[in-house]
């Protein structure tokens, strides 16, 4: 992700960028926000009082049954690699923010469900994952940025949250949101960007079965960086719609407009479904390269689960469902 509208000290730049020397300038750029935040923490580290971090009480959960299912085409991404590989702007625009992603803290956490539903409800985050019916999931994810991985999630199907609260028939769309707290997360200074995140899908769509609310990772909890304690993963679809760390799910009547949609509309749309034919308007999406071997390989229509979600969306030939 990089947006062409920038703070006004921020160095100018083509518009045609390619994104290896993009990502090479924000590597220097990170380096100047990590000095930041290492001063930062060393300050409040000095004055406050160590607060401990509430238990996990999900941890007998983990590994989960896998649902045979969902298999793959290629192997797994090293865990230690998908872990110190991430997209997660609240800690910084570079992709080695994993470290940065430990000070978030996961418990107690609160998700609140609400709009326009019959039984409106405020989860605890262990007694919410408790109720839930947790597989694990081998999965191929894409980031729009091109570069791709596969592992294995453990998480519950959208659809039974949905159905626990019963939406009323008015509501629509599925609109999700990120935390909000510029103590924790530094990126969340930086006003270029829309916070809090926000991502948000068509009812029809939570509830294909594909849809699945993460709390895991690798037969294990998420780890913060990976969107802690609860994410979506919507493997059809860019990365950029698997919202990390959510607080709030909320039924709507109107389409929410999501955080790369507000950033850079003419970049990042609301459908978002992969296509090999839709380039992104500063690169081509014909092939991904996965994480670790740096193997090339064709973009696969919805990422190859056109059987799960082909359905919902009439026209392949038109771009909007694409970006
Ligand atoms: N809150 C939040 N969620 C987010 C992002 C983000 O910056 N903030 N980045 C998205 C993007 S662009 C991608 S590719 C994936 C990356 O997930 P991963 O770091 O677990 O691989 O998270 C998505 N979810
Ligand atoms: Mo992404």
């Amino acid at each position: 992700m990089n947006l062409i509208r920038k703070p006004g000290w921020a160095i100018p730049e083509r518009e045609a960028t390619p994104e290896d020397v993009f990502f090479g300038r924000r590597r220097f750029l990170l380096g100047a926000a990590g000095a930041l935040a290492g001063g930062l923490t060393g300050v409040w580290g000095a004055g406050a009082a160590p607060s401990k971090e509430a238990e996990d009480k999900t941890l007998g959960l983990y590994p989960a049954k896998r649902n045979p299912a969902f298999t793959l085409d290629r192997p797994l991404t090293e865990e230690k690699v998908a872990a110190a590989f991430n997209n997660f702007y609240e800690f910084g625009g570079s992709k080695t923010i994993s470290w940065l992603a430990q000070r978030l803290k996961t418990r107690p956490w609160q998700v609140k469900v609400g709009g326009l539903v019959r039984k409106p409800k405020t989860y605890g985050i262990d007694g919410l994952i408790r109720s839930m019916p947790l597989e694990e999931r081998l999965s191929r994810f894409r980031c729009v940025e091109a570069w791709a991985m596969a592992v294995p999630w453990t998480g519950f199907p959208f659809a039974a949250l949905i159905k626990a609260v019963e939406p009323k028939d008015e509501a629509r769309y599925v609109k999700l949101t990120t935390f909000f707290d510029r103590t924790v997360a530094l990126g969340q200074i930086w006003p270029t960007y829309p916070w809090p995140y926000v991502e948000a899908l068509t009812i029809q769509e939570a509830m294909n079965e594909l849809a699945l609310l993460a709390t895991g990772i690798y037969g294990k909890p998420l780890p913060k960086q990976h969107g802690a304690p609860l994410r979506l993963i919507t493997p059809w679809k860019y990365g950029f719609k698997s919202i990390k760390s959510i607080v709030s799910i909320e039924f709507t009547r109107e389409r929410p407009v999501s955080f790369w949609e507000k950033a850079q509309g003419t970049e990042y749309g609301f459908w978002a479904n992969v296509n090999p034919a839709f380039d992104h308007p500063r690169w081509s999406q014909r092939t991904e390269r996965m994480l670790g071997t740096n193997e090339q390989r064709p973009t696969l229509l919805f990422n190859g689960y056109g059987k799960w979600v082909a359905s919902m969306y009439p026209d392949t030939k038109d771009r909007k469902f694409f970006m």
